[in-house]
């Protein structure tokens, strides 16, 4: 903006509100977000495309300029809240979508890692597709994650990783999994910016997901079989 003047937000047509609510989100106007979620709510769009196109779609951008060196973990962390106060808005109304229950996941970010937006995107868009959903929070040890498998028995385990440093402690869980007879109890959903299919595959992951649709779906899709497998065992 080359004048002072102040922008107002509703006054926007959809396209010039989703660039500004990026603009906003790179400077961490969480105020500026909130309303900006609520105004596209208020012209009919659905969370879904809110999540994706404005909030997920401006992170992206941060990201960016945090791996260029434009940005520092101050300004990444700003950012980061206001994506997250978006994120509180819409949770509800995706959580409350009716879906049958399909499940049980428990989700947690592996020790030494305390990213967890993309975490949380998946934990909400499961809870919307109806699973039911144990967030364990960040920086949890292998010992974290057995606890809650036994006290919980979900279907399903996901761990999200946003480090190359962190990324290999997810083969140190399935390890004590296989180490204990207790792997094929349960379908483990790996993901996180740094990793992919191939190391889904390597850490002996059941999928790695590259988005929370997408962990939504595979989810789905391993919980059938594994319940068709029951009816014909
Ligand atoms: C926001 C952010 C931060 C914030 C985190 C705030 C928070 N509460 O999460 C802060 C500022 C704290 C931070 C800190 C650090 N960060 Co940081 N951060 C990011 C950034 C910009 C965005 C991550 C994000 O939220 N993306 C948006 C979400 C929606 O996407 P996502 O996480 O990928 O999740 C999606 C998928 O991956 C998938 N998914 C994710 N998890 C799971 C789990 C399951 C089970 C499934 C199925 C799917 C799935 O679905 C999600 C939704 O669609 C990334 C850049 C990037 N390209 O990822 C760097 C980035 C990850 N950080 C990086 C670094 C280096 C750091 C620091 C070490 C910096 C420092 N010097 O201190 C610290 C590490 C702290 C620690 N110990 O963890 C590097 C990692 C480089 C590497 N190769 O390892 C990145 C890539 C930036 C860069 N290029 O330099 N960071």
């Amino acid at each position: 903006m080359s004048d002072e003047e102040e922008i107002i937000l509703s006054e926007l047509a959809d396209d010039e509100l989703v660039e500004q609510m990026m603009d906003d989100l790179y400077d961490g106007m969480k105020d500026e977000i909130e309303e900006g979620v609520n105004i596209l709510l208020e012209r009919g769009w659905t969370p879904y495309d809110i999540l994706t196109k404005a909030l997920v779609a401006g992170m992206t951008i941060v990201g960016h300029d945090f791996r260029d060196g434009i940005l520092f973990v101050p300004e990444v962390l700003l950012a980061a809240n206001a994506m997250k106060a978006g994120m509180a808005i819409l949770k509800p109304l995706l959580v409350e979508t009716g879906a049958p229950r399909m499940g049980k996941m428990v989700i947690g970010t592996v020790k030494g890692d305390i990213h967890d937006i993309g975490k949380n995107l998946v934990a909400m868009m499961m809870e919307g597709a109806g699973f039911e959903v144990v967030d364990l929070g960040i920086n949890n040890a292998v010992e974290a994650y057995l606890e809650a498998l036994e006290s919980e028995q979900p279907d399903i385990l996901g761990m999200s990783a946003l480090l190359t440093t962190t990324m290999p402690y997810m083969k140190v869980v399935i390890d004590t999994l296989i180490a204990q007879g207790k792997r094929d109890d349960y379908i483990v959903l790996v993901g996180g910016a740094p990793l992919n299919e191939e190391f889904g595959r390597a850490i002996g992951a059941d999928a790695y997901c590259r988005d929370a649709a997408v962990a939504v779906e595979t989810a789905k899709e391993f919980v059938a079989r594994k319940h068709n497998q029951m009816a014909a065992g």
